[in-house]
């Protein structure tokens, strides 16, 4: 997609483990009337069509909300609810190959963690990258150790496209994340988890929209 833009505040990421039982629809509803622009349906433990249901279910609220919603790795449930983007991994299809199925006029978003993957990422025709993990984070599992700071200075300083700061960040190491510059800023266990998404979910977004 051109000239595309992360918007200022949470990223949204849905998660059924960090929900403690919430019913899903439910606490997407909480994040999206907290104010996010944004989400991404990430779902590691559910069948295909459990997740398709779910992925139908959240595309109609964003809909309703007017709020760009993103697939993460399934480019078929991507293009059988008409997502606005998907995320993808490493490990996962070349975005070149994606683009070919899914579009130029939709998002592209790849989680890098070095500064080599970003750059490539670039080459590649990416949207947006992830940058993490931040910090130490239960929530993805064979994520690699902690890319720090130095990590979110160096893209920051030298990376082009917009970019999601993500991984262990939590309300108290936020001023932190907002002040090496991150604007796009990915809580998940921390508001999903949350005993009121609604309201963590607004302060914090209100707190990163309100440092620009
Ligand atoms: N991607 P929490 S870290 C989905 O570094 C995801 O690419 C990461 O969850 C990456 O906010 C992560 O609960 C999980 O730590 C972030």
């Amino acid at each position: 997609m051109k000239n595309f833009k992360l918007p200022i505040g949470v990223y949204a990421i849905t998660d059924s483990k960090s929900s403690k039982g919430k019913v899903f629809i439910e606490y997407c509803e909480e994040l999206l009337k907290a104010g996010v622009k944004i989400i991404q349906y990430r779902e590691k433990n559910k069948n295909i069509k459990e997740v398709l249901e779910e992925a139908k279910q959240l595309r109609e609220l964003t809909l309703k909300y007017n709020v760009t919603f993103i697939v993460n790795d399934y480019l078929d449930i991507a293009l059988i609810v008409d997502a606005d983007g998907i995320h993808i991994g490493q490990g996962d299809l070349p975005i070149k190959d994606v683009r070919k199925v899914f579009g130029d006029d939709k998002i592209i978003g790849i989680s890098t963690h070095n500064p080599e993957e970003a750059k490539q990422a670039i080459l590649d025709g990416a949207d947006y990258i992830g940058v993490g993990p931040i910090y130490h984070t239960e929530t993805k599992v064979d994520v690699c150790a902690p890319v720090t700071l130095e990590y979110l200075e160096y893209v920051e300083k030298n990376i082009s496209i917009p970019y999601v700061a993500i991984g262990g960040i939590k309300e108290h190491n936020l001023e932190e994340v907002i002040s090496k510059g991150a604007k796009s800023i990915c809580l998940v266990s921390e508001l999903v988890g949350a005993e009121d998404t609604y309201s963590k979910t607004k302060t914090i977004n209100e707190r990163i929209i309100s440092s620009y």
